[in-house]
């Protein structure tokens, strides 16, 4: 069986949990704590076999280890339907792929992460600059996803998984979603797929 490192607070672990439950794949899950080395063995046993050192990373049969969520989702998705074979809609779903990791990631999960789980509260000008980021990247997927029920094409894929993992925590940042309507729309749309599975299940 596989084994998913894991953290039950993080976004980026979510979107492999979600993926991998949706495929049916079995996974056995090591939590790992993200907010210090709290169970020294554990973490040493982790960062042997992972060299970038952060959670989600899975661990075939084989040994084989694997991180990133993006390179993760891609991994599994392959050749699945969450993965479109068409040429232009798979380019599609990289750019969001892309667009999450440097933009939605680095907004939404930074600022939440130093409101609710780092040690210090961040400086305000820090704070004000990431609040405006989020509300940015939040408004390009908004407008995007007017009228759309998914990211890319008509169904449920890895772009969709990606941008989930994030989004949907922006209130835990501070930041008002409702202003994001569509979003907000999509993030319900989301839950009611097949499989998913919630932050913290
Ligand atoms: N770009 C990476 C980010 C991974 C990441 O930052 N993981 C965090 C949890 S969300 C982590 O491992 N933090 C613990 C640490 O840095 O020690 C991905 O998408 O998987």
């Amino acid at each position: 069986m596989l084994t998913l490192y894991d953290s039950s607070v993080s976004g980026n672990c979510l979107k492999v949990r979600l993926l991998l439950t949706k495929l049916g794949i079995e996974f056995e899950r090591v939590e790992i704590s993200v907010r210090g080395d709290r169970e020294p063995a554990k973490r040493e046993r982790f960062l042997a076999g992972n060299p970038r050192r952060k959670v989600p990373t899975v661990v075939l049969e084989d040994g084989t280890s694997l991180s990133e969520s993006m390179a993760i989702l891609l991994w599994f998705g392959d050749g699945t339907r969450f993965v479109p074979s068409d040429r232009l809609e798979r380019q599609r779903v990289l750019e969001w792929l892309s667009f999450e990791q440097n933009n939605v990631e680095p907004a939404i999960a930074v600022l939440r992460h130093a409101l609710t789980l780092a040690e210090r509260t961040p400086d305000p000008a820090v704070e004000a600059f990431l609040r405006s980021r989020s509300e940015s990247v939040l408004a390009v997927m908004d407008a995007w996803i007017a009228g759309r029920e998914f990211f890319v094409g008509d169904h449920e894929t890895i772009a969709d998984i990606a941008l989930f993992g994030y989004s949907h925590l922006a209130r835990d940042a501070g930041i008002d979603l409702d202003a994001f309507g569509n979003v907000v729309a999509w993030h319900e749309r989301m839950r009611e797929q097949p499989g998913f599975v919630a932050l913290g299940s």
